[in-house]
């Protein structure tokens, strides 16, 4: 990291989001802004510095210096970052490079993260649905993704859920101490739609979800059940999906999302009263696909 934004936000105890809608810009931008990716001009330092209640120049430098700022200081936090909530100190985290002659995709998560997100595939609509996933699932979720767009969005669709997915696997390990089942019921306006999942590394989707419409900006709305097939072949997820009823297809794929999301984070959650077994009689979920 060649800043120290996202220690300071952390010394803020404040999201992405949140000091975003204090200096007038998206989660995603401070994502950039954080990772280097987008260049921390003058104007942004002085955006930045107003946000975060320091002056400009503490924004440089390294992370984790713990030089005083000049301007007035943000408080300490005692204790910003809370462990997850087992013993195990294992961080649940993992980076996914993927290439083929179709698309170059790298995705980073962290399983016991707070939902924060810096996503761009080249599909704006995808991009929206993947910071749903990444919000209410508390996975934070980095996603790069270039694929040849110009054919079509098919590819860079389903790798994207094929590298996510493999990222949650990993990440996951020998799934020891996760809850393992997890459902959601979510409603969006006219639409309900139920997800339940099993992270049993037997991969099996089943979807009940219909469009009315062939696309959604200018993505198909067939992908949608490549994605999440993708996602639940290399996750290892036994995952069900079922619109129970609805009329707008935006609400309809995003309430899909969303679902995922609510169940993945109630499954993937480390079982306060089982957390060093794998959930299973068998003994055994984990393993590589
Ligand atoms: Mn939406």
């Amino acid at each position: 990291m060649t800043n120290k934004i996202y220690a300071l936000r952390k010394q803020n105890g404040l999201s992405q989001q949140e000091l975003a809608e204090r200096v007038g810009t998206t989660g995603q931008q401070i994502g950039h802004l954080e990772s280097g990716r987008r260049k921390l001009t003058q104007d942004w330092m002085e955006r930045l510095s107003v946000g975060l209640g320091c002056a400009p120049a503490d924004l440089l430098g390294s992370a984790l210096s713990t030089s005083k700022p000049s301007g007035p200081s943000p408080k300490p936090q005692p204790n910003p970052q809370p462990a997850r909530p087992s013993g195990d100190t294992a961080m649940r985290t993992a980076t996914i490079e993927r290439r083929t002659k179709e698309t170059e995709i790298s995705v980073t998560v962290n399983l016991d993260g707070s939902g924060e997100y810096s996503v761009e595939t080249g599909i704006g609509f995808l991009d929206h649905m993947l910071e749903q996933l990444s919000r209410h699932s508390l996975i934070d979720l980095t996603v790069r993704a270039k694929g040849d767009l110009h054919i079509d969005f098919h590819h860079t669709t389903e790798d994207t859920g094929i590298a996510i997915g493999e990222a949650v696997a990993q990440a996951l390990g020998d799934r020891a101490g996760i809850t393992r089942y997890g459902s959601a019921l979510i409603p969006m306006d006219e639409t309900l739609t139920r997800v339940a999942l099993d992270v049993s590394n037997r991969p099996y989707l089943v979807w009940r979800v219909d469009f009315s419409r062939p696309k959604l900006g200018d993505m198909d709305t067939e992908l949608f059940k490549e994605w999440f097939q993708a996602f639940a072949q290399s996750a290892g997820l036994t995952l069900h999906v079922e619109n129970i009823y609805g009329e707008n297809n935006h609400h309809i794929v995003e309430s899909c999302y969303k679902g995922l999301a609510r169940a993945l984070r109630q499954a993937l959650d480390i079982d306060p009263r089982k957390s060093d077994a794998v959930p299973s009689t068998k003994g055994v979920l984990g393993g590589s696909l």
